[in-house]
């Protein structure tokens, strides 16, 4: 590894010393050494994610430093700082929200060391601060979910009063996926004005948050048709709460959530939720091969987009048995 580093770097610098290349002592064994900071453990999405990068880091020969921020940027940033410290040779992170990126990953630009956003993007107006984000497109989940209930917005009015009351669950405050499901959302249920959210909370992608934030909505709200949650997981804790209220989740209130992780397909197949956008956490193997290709110096796509479907009951009920995660 070592050697097509120095001859990249010979190359791109020219007469520069090749000290000041990105040539690091952690590939000196002929492996590449990635550090991955991850947001945390918060959801059934973010273990299957977890996993699906362990195992592939594993598979591709990677030497992986890995660590939990148990959703805290400060925890993040500390641990890209010492990621730079440890000279890997290749970055990876997904960031919990997505502003205040800047100063840190200028650390890493100057230290030469290449950062791979993975799963959630930053906002910056520098975007040399990276080489690539691989991840879902977030605005398109929203609109999927939106969509299905201007589809199904006539079967959704369980009080038949002619309003269709959504209260939504919203993911980590400042996190792409909460930033972009909300506005997908909002901009496809705009086109039907008996469609209205009525209240809209953070319950920070995890089922006990979903089951709070629904919680207090039940109780302030006897008008509710819908839920829309931003993960599997906090509209798992609102069928908690809508149970424990004595209502029927799926029949008296409809339930949208994103992911479609296995607890979330399986409440779907119950028809407890009614309809799941699914979003990909098994980002591992394109993690692994990109982040190959940066160290080797070839170019990468700026914007790598994940694949995905949506379910319904039925269509849950006949994926369940091959859902890997
Ligand atoms: O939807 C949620 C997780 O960033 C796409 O984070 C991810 C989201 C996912 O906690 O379950």
């Amino acid at each position: 590894m070592k050697k097509t580093l120095i001859s990249l770097c010979a190359l791109a610098l020219g007469g520069m010393s090749l000290s000041a290349c990105g040539g690091s002592e952690a590939a000196d064994d002929g492996k590449i050494t990635m550090g991955f900071a991850q947001v945390g453990a918060e959801s059934g999405w973010r273990t299957a994610n977890t996993t699906s990068i362990q195992d592939s880091a594993k598979e591709a020969g990677i030497d992986l430093k890995f660590s939990d921020a148990q959703q805290k940027q400060e925890n993040q940033i500390k641990s890209i700082r010492s990621y730079i410290q440890q000279k890997v040779d290749v970055i990876a992170f997904s960031p919990v929200v997505e502003t205040g990126w800047d100063a840190v990953l200028q650390e890493a630009k100057r230290a030469k060391i290449p950062v791979v956003l993975t799963d959630r993007a930053v906002d910056t107006e520098d975007t040399s601060l990276y080489v690539t984000f691989i991840g879902s497109d977030f605005v398109e989940e929203g609109e999927k979910a939106g969509q299905w209930l201007v589809d199904n917005a006539e079967a959704s009015d369980v009080d038949k009063d002619g309003a269709i009351n959504v209260v939504e669950l919203q993911g980590t405050t400042g996190s792409a996926p909460a930033i972009d499901r909300k506005k997908g959302f909002e901009d496809v249920i705009s086109s039907d004005s008996t469609i209205k959210i009525t209240s809209s909370q953070t319950g920070d992608f995890t089922r006990d948050g979903g089951k709070q934030v629904m919680e207090a909505f039940l109780q302030s709200d006897p008008k509710i048709d819908v839920v829309y949650a931003h993960n599997d997981d906090m509209g798992l804790g609102a069928i908690e709460a809508i149970k424990a209220a004595g209502k029927k989740p799926g029949t008296d209130i409809k339930i949208i959530t994103v992911d479609a992780v296995k607890d979330g397909m399986t409440a779907l197949a119950a028809g407890e939720i009614n309809f799941i956008v699914e979003c990909s956490p098994l980002l591992g193997p394109q993690l692994m091969d990109v982040a190959e290709k940066v160290v080797a110096g070839e170019e990468v796509p700026e914007r790598i987009v994940t694949e995905e479907t949506t379910f319904t009951p039925e269509q849950a009920a006949e994926a369940l048995p091959d859902r890997k995660y």
